[in-house]
Protein backbone atom coordinates (compact mmCIF):
# COMPACT_ATOMS: atom_id res chain seq x y z
CA UNK A 1 0.00 0.00 0.00
CA UNK A 2 1.54 3.56 -0.65
CA UNK A 3 1.78 5.87 2.30
CA UNK A 4 -1.16 8.31 0.60
CA UNK A 5 -3.43 5.01 0.53
CA UNK A 6 -2.40 4.41 4.10
CA UNK A 7 -2.92 7.87 5.02
CA UNK A 8 -6.11 8.04 3.04
CA UNK A 9 -7.31 4.55 5.30
CA UNK A 10 -5.88 5.91 8.85
CA UNK A 11 -7.83 9.01 8.30
CA UNK A 12 -10.91 7.42 7.65
CA UNK A 13 -10.90 4.97 10.01
CA UNK A 14 -10.23 7.86 12.96
CA UNK A 15 -12.58 9.78 11.85
CA UNK A 16 -15.26 6.80 11.46
CA UNK A 17 -15.36 5.67 15.31
CA UNK A 18 -13.88 6.66 18.31
CA UNK A 19 -11.21 6.05 19.83
CA UNK A 20 -10.86 9.02 16.91
CA UNK A 21 -7.08 8.42 16.91
CA UNK A 22 -4.40 8.69 14.52
CA UNK A 23 -0.76 7.93 14.60
CA UNK A 24 1.28 10.80 14.84
CA UNK A 25 3.92 9.38 11.81
CA UNK A 26 1.42 11.63 9.87
CA UNK A 27 2.76 14.66 11.04
CA UNK A 28 5.77 14.29 8.99
CA UNK A 29 5.98 15.36 5.32
CA UNK A 30 8.20 18.17 4.51
CA UNK A 31 6.37 20.79 5.24
CA UNK A 32 5.74 18.95 9.09
CA UNK A 33 9.42 18.18 9.45
CA UNK A 34 10.20 21.93 8.93
CA UNK A 35 7.63 22.65 11.49
CA UNK A 36 9.46 20.12 13.60
CA UNK A 37 12.59 22.08 12.99
CA UNK A 38 11.36 25.26 13.98
CA UNK A 39 9.90 23.42 17.26
CA UNK A 40 13.29 22.47 18.10
CA UNK A 41 14.61 25.93 18.56
CA UNK A 42 10.98 27.37 20.52
CA UNK A 43 12.45 28.75 24.05
CA UNK A 44 9.69 27.00 25.29
CA UNK A 45 10.59 23.39 23.60
CA UNK A 46 13.30 22.52 26.17
CA UNK A 47 14.03 19.24 25.43
CA UNK A 48 16.36 19.57 22.32
CA UNK A 49 18.30 21.88 23.87
CA UNK A 50 19.09 19.88 26.72
CA UNK A 51 19.60 16.74 25.19
CA UNK A 52 21.99 18.44 22.78
CA UNK A 53 23.81 19.89 25.95
CA UNK A 54 24.03 16.39 27.62
CA UNK A 55 25.12 15.43 23.89
CA UNK A 56 27.86 17.96 24.01
CA UNK A 57 28.71 17.55 27.51
CA UNK A 58 29.29 13.94 27.82
CA UNK A 59 30.07 12.56 24.11
CA UNK A 60 33.71 11.42 25.46
CA UNK A 61 31.91 9.06 28.22
CA UNK A 62 29.22 8.08 25.42
CA UNK A 63 32.29 6.93 23.10
CA UNK A 64 33.88 5.06 25.78
CA UNK A 65 30.62 2.93 26.57
CA UNK A 66 29.45 2.58 22.88
CA UNK A 67 33.01 1.95 21.18
CA UNK A 68 34.49 3.79 18.39
CA UNK A 69 34.29 2.25 14.88
CA UNK A 70 30.59 1.69 14.75
CA UNK A 71 28.69 0.76 12.50
CA UNK A 72 26.26 3.53 13.44
CA UNK A 73 21.99 3.65 12.48
CA UNK A 74 19.49 6.55 13.66
CA UNK A 75 16.10 5.66 14.35
CA UNK A 76 14.13 8.45 12.98
CA UNK A 77 17.02 10.85 11.97
CA UNK A 78 15.17 13.96 10.14
CA UNK A 79 17.87 16.65 9.82
CA UNK A 80 20.66 14.51 11.66
CA UNK A 81 21.62 17.45 13.56
CA UNK A 82 21.93 15.25 16.82
CA UNK A 83 24.24 12.81 15.59
CA UNK A 84 26.90 15.94 14.65
CA UNK A 85 27.32 16.40 18.52
CA UNK A 86 29.05 12.65 18.74
CA UNK A 87 30.56 12.11 15.35
CA UNK A 88 34.04 14.02 16.47
CA UNK A 89 34.16 11.05 19.19
CA UNK A 90 32.29 8.26 18.34
CA UNK A 91 33.92 7.81 14.75
CA UNK A 92 31.69 5.87 13.34
CA UNK A 93 32.86 3.60 10.23
CA UNK A 94 29.43 3.76 9.15
CA UNK A 95 26.35 5.82 9.00
CA UNK A 96 22.78 4.57 8.44
CA UNK A 97 20.27 7.27 9.09
CA UNK A 98 16.41 6.09 8.75
CA UNK A 99 13.56 8.43 8.62
CA UNK A 100 10.47 8.28 7.03
CA UNK A 101 10.79 11.84 5.52
CA UNK A 102 12.17 11.06 2.02
CA UNK A 103 13.85 14.68 0.96
CA UNK A 104 14.39 16.11 3.94
CA UNK A 105 16.35 12.63 4.80
CA UNK A 106 18.22 12.98 1.93
CA UNK A 107 19.22 16.74 1.69
CA UNK A 108 20.28 16.33 5.47
CA UNK A 109 22.69 12.97 4.51
CA UNK A 110 24.01 14.62 1.84
CA UNK A 111 25.21 17.56 3.91
CA UNK A 112 26.81 15.17 6.71
CA UNK A 113 28.90 13.54 3.96
CA UNK A 114 29.83 16.63 2.53
CA UNK A 115 30.54 18.10 6.26
CA UNK A 116 32.38 14.34 7.07
CA UNK A 117 34.92 13.11 4.35
CA UNK A 118 36.02 9.62 5.37
CA UNK A 119 32.29 8.94 6.52
CA UNK A 120 30.04 6.70 4.87
CA UNK A 121 26.57 7.68 5.41
CA UNK A 122 23.58 5.48 3.65
CA UNK A 123 20.08 7.15 3.97
CA UNK A 124 17.33 4.24 4.46
CA UNK A 125 13.81 5.59 3.72
CA UNK A 126 11.51 3.92 5.73
CA UNK A 127 9.42 3.35 8.96
CA UNK A 128 11.67 2.48 11.86
CA UNK A 129 8.43 1.43 14.05
CA UNK A 130 7.84 -1.20 11.65
CA UNK A 131 10.35 -3.61 10.07
CA UNK A 132 12.96 -1.79 8.23
CA UNK A 133 15.65 -3.49 5.71
CA UNK A 134 19.26 -2.15 6.30
CA UNK A 135 22.11 -3.31 4.63
CA UNK A 136 24.27 -6.00 6.01
CA UNK A 137 26.37 -5.36 8.25
CA UNK A 138 30.00 -4.17 8.15
CA UNK A 139 31.92 -7.13 9.19
CA UNK A 140 33.68 -6.39 12.27
CA UNK A 141 31.90 -3.52 13.58
CA UNK A 142 28.97 -3.50 16.45
CA UNK A 143 25.83 -2.28 15.33
CA UNK A 144 24.90 0.71 17.34
CA UNK A 145 21.78 2.76 17.48
CA UNK A 146 21.12 5.96 17.85
CA UNK A 147 17.68 7.28 18.84
CA UNK A 148 17.55 10.48 20.64
CA UNK A 149 14.91 13.15 21.04
CA UNK A 150 12.32 11.42 23.00
CA UNK A 151 10.91 10.08 20.41
CA UNK A 152 10.39 6.70 22.18
CA UNK A 153 7.89 8.84 24.28
CA UNK A 154 5.40 8.99 20.84
CA UNK A 155 4.99 4.88 20.80
CA UNK A 156 2.30 4.08 23.91
CA UNK A 157 3.80 1.31 26.38
CA UNK A 158 3.43 -1.65 24.12
CA UNK A 159 4.55 -0.34 21.06
CA UNK A 160 7.86 1.26 22.84
CA UNK A 161 8.07 -2.35 24.32
CA UNK A 162 8.04 -3.70 20.63
CA UNK A 163 10.09 -1.14 19.33
CA UNK A 164 12.78 -2.23 22.34
CA UNK A 165 12.56 -6.01 21.49
CA UNK A 166 13.24 -5.18 17.82
CA UNK A 167 15.88 -3.14 18.53
CA UNK A 168 17.86 -5.41 20.46
CA UNK A 169 18.01 -7.87 18.31
CA UNK A 170 19.13 -5.56 15.46
CA UNK A 171 21.64 -4.46 17.68
CA UNK A 172 22.63 -7.63 19.29
CA UNK A 173 26.56 -7.53 20.47
CA UNK A 174 26.11 -3.61 20.22
CA UNK A 175 23.14 -1.71 21.76
CA UNK A 176 21.45 1.59 21.93
CA UNK A 177 21.95 5.01 22.86
CA UNK A 178 18.25 6.37 24.00
CA UNK A 179 17.08 9.95 24.62
CA UNK A 180 13.90 9.84 26.79
CA UNK A 181 12.53 12.54 28.34
CA UNK A 182 11.78 12.98 32.36
CA UNK A 183 8.57 13.71 34.22
CA UNK A 184 8.65 16.97 35.34
CA UNK A 185 6.72 19.78 36.44
CA UNK A 186 2.91 19.78 34.62
CA UNK A 187 3.50 23.67 33.91
CA UNK A 188 6.80 23.29 31.77
CA UNK A 189 5.40 20.84 29.70
CA UNK A 190 2.38 22.34 28.87
CA UNK A 191 4.18 25.29 28.12
CA UNK A 192 6.66 23.50 26.07
CA UNK A 193 3.42 22.22 23.89
CA UNK A 194 1.78 25.54 24.03
CA UNK A 195 4.12 28.05 22.56
CA UNK A 196 3.57 31.68 22.56
CA UNK A 197 4.33 32.05 18.78
CA UNK A 198 1.69 29.08 17.95
CA UNK A 199 4.29 26.85 15.94
CA UNK A 200 3.42 23.45 18.04
CA UNK A 201 -0.19 24.26 17.01
CA UNK A 202 0.88 24.87 13.20
CA UNK A 203 2.41 21.56 13.51
CA UNK A 204 -0.44 20.14 14.87
CA UNK A 205 -2.75 21.83 12.19
CA UNK A 206 -0.47 20.90 9.00
CA UNK A 207 -2.47 16.95 9.55
CA UNK A 208 -5.20 18.33 8.08
CA UNK A 209 -3.54 20.34 5.89
CA UNK A 210 -1.25 17.71 4.58
CA UNK A 211 -4.84 15.60 4.11
CA UNK A 212 -5.90 18.56 2.08
CA UNK A 213 -2.42 18.67 -0.33
CA UNK A 214 -2.12 14.56 -0.38
CA UNK A 215 -5.82 13.16 -0.37
CA UNK A 216 -7.67 16.28 -1.55
CA UNK A 217 -9.54 16.61 1.59
CA UNK A 218 -11.01 20.57 2.61
CA UNK A 219 -10.32 21.09 5.97
CA UNK A 220 -10.50 24.67 6.83
CA UNK A 221 -8.14 25.08 9.46
CA UNK A 222 -9.83 27.97 11.37
CA UNK A 223 -12.23 25.40 12.10
CA UNK A 224 -9.97 23.65 14.43
CA UNK A 225 -7.97 24.10 17.74
CA UNK A 226 -4.72 22.77 18.71
CA UNK A 227 -5.31 21.16 22.28
CA UNK A 228 -2.05 20.22 24.18
CA UNK A 229 -2.45 19.02 27.71
CA UNK A 230 -0.36 16.53 30.31
CA UNK A 231 -2.20 14.20 31.56
CA UNK A 232 -0.60 13.03 34.66
CA UNK A 233 -2.79 9.56 35.53
CA UNK A 234 -0.52 8.39 32.25
CA UNK A 235 2.53 10.51 32.60
CA UNK A 236 1.96 11.70 28.66
CA UNK A 237 1.51 15.15 26.92
CA UNK A 238 -1.58 14.44 24.54
CA UNK A 239 -2.06 16.37 21.87
CA UNK A 240 -5.71 16.66 19.81
CA UNK A 241 -7.46 18.84 17.06
CA UNK A 242 -10.87 19.71 18.32
CA UNK A 243 -13.24 20.82 15.63
CA UNK A 244 -14.66 24.39 17.00
CA UNK A 245 -18.53 23.50 15.17
CA UNK A 246 -19.98 20.84 14.18
CA UNK A 247 -18.84 20.31 10.28
CA UNK A 248 -19.01 17.58 7.42
CA UNK A 249 -15.73 16.82 5.57
CA UNK A 250 -15.05 14.66 2.81
CA UNK A 251 -12.05 12.59 2.86
CA UNK A 252 -11.66 10.09 0.10
CA UNK A 253 -15.81 10.42 -0.59
CA UNK A 254 -16.43 9.02 2.57
CA UNK A 255 -18.79 12.12 4.42
CA UNK A 256 -16.71 12.39 8.05
CA UNK A 257 -19.21 14.11 10.57
CA UNK A 258 -17.77 16.16 13.50
CA UNK A 259 -19.65 17.22 16.20
CA UNK A 260 -18.81 20.67 18.02
CA UNK A 261 -15.73 19.81 20.35
CA UNK A 262 -15.29 16.43 19.03
CA UNK A 263 -11.19 15.66 18.97
CA UNK A 264 -9.20 13.75 16.54
CA UNK A 265 -6.16 12.14 18.96
CA UNK A 266 -2.83 13.08 16.79
CA UNK A 267 0.29 12.71 19.27
CA UNK A 268 1.49 11.27 23.03
CA UNK A 269 4.47 12.12 24.28
CA UNK A 270 4.94 9.88 27.27
CA UNK A 271 7.72 11.58 29.93
CA UNK A 272 9.70 8.46 31.86
CA UNK A 273 11.18 8.14 35.38
CA UNK A 274 14.85 7.03 35.04
CA UNK A 275 14.01 4.11 36.58
CA UNK A 276 10.73 3.31 34.66
CA UNK A 277 13.09 3.74 31.15
CA UNK A 278 15.87 1.49 32.47
CA UNK A 279 12.65 -1.33 33.76
CA UNK A 280 11.28 -1.01 30.22
CA UNK A 281 14.65 -1.96 28.54
CA UNK A 282 15.28 -4.58 30.82
CA UNK A 283 12.43 -6.33 29.76
CA UNK A 284 13.16 -5.85 25.94
CA UNK A 285 16.23 -7.79 26.81
CA UNK A 286 18.89 -4.92 26.90
CA UNK A 287 21.33 -4.52 29.57
CA UNK A 288 21.21 -0.91 31.29
CA UNK A 289 24.25 0.82 31.05
CA UNK A 290 25.49 4.38 32.26
CA UNK A 291 22.93 7.38 32.24
CA UNK A 292 23.52 10.76 31.52
CA UNK A 293 20.93 13.79 32.52
CA UNK A 294 21.41 17.90 32.73
CA UNK A 295 22.06 19.25 36.22
CA UNK A 296 17.70 20.50 36.36
CA UNK A 297 16.72 16.43 35.08
CA UNK A 298 15.30 17.65 32.49
CA UNK A 299 16.08 14.77 29.97
CA UNK A 300 18.15 12.09 29.80
CA UNK A 301 20.15 9.71 27.33
CA UNK A 302 20.61 5.91 28.13
CA UNK A 303 23.82 3.23 27.02
CA UNK A 304 21.67 0.08 26.78
CA UNK A 305 24.08 -3.12 25.98
CA UNK A 306 22.33 -5.43 23.71
CA UNK A 307 23.81 -8.89 24.60
CA UNK A 308 24.85 -11.08 21.83
CA UNK A 309 22.63 -13.48 23.41
CA UNK A 310 19.14 -12.95 23.66
CA UNK A 311 16.40 -14.55 26.50
CA UNK A 312 14.23 -15.39 24.12
CA UNK A 313 16.95 -16.41 21.45
CA UNK A 314 15.47 -20.24 20.96
C1 LIG B 1 9.26 13.94 18.06
N1 LIG B 1 8.68 14.01 19.40
C2 LIG B 1 9.60 13.47 20.40
C3 LIG B 1 8.15 15.32 19.77
C4 LIG B 1 7.56 15.27 21.20
O1 LIG B 1 7.91 16.14 21.98
O2 LIG B 1 6.81 14.35 21.51
C5 LIG B 1 7.06 15.76 18.79
C6 LIG B 1 6.39 17.02 19.20
N2 LIG B 1 5.11 17.19 19.31
C7 LIG B 1 4.84 18.41 19.68
N3 LIG B 1 5.99 19.07 19.86
C8 LIG B 1 6.96 18.21 19.54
Amino acid sequence: MSGRESFLLDLQRALAAPPHAISPKYFYDAEGSRLFDRICDLPEYYPTRTERGILTRHSREMAEAVGRGADLVEFGAGSCAKVRLLLEDLRPRRFLPIDISGDHLQAAAAELERDHPGLQVLPVVGDYSAEVELPPPLPGARRVGFFPGSTIGNFGPAEALQFLRRAARLLRGGGLLLGADLIKDPDVLHAAYNDAQGVTAAFNLNLLARANRELGTRFELDRFWHSAFYNAAQQRIEMHLVSRERQTVQVGGVACEWLEGQALHTENSYKFSIEGLRSLASQAGFRPGPVWTDPQHLFSVHWLEAPEHLEDDA
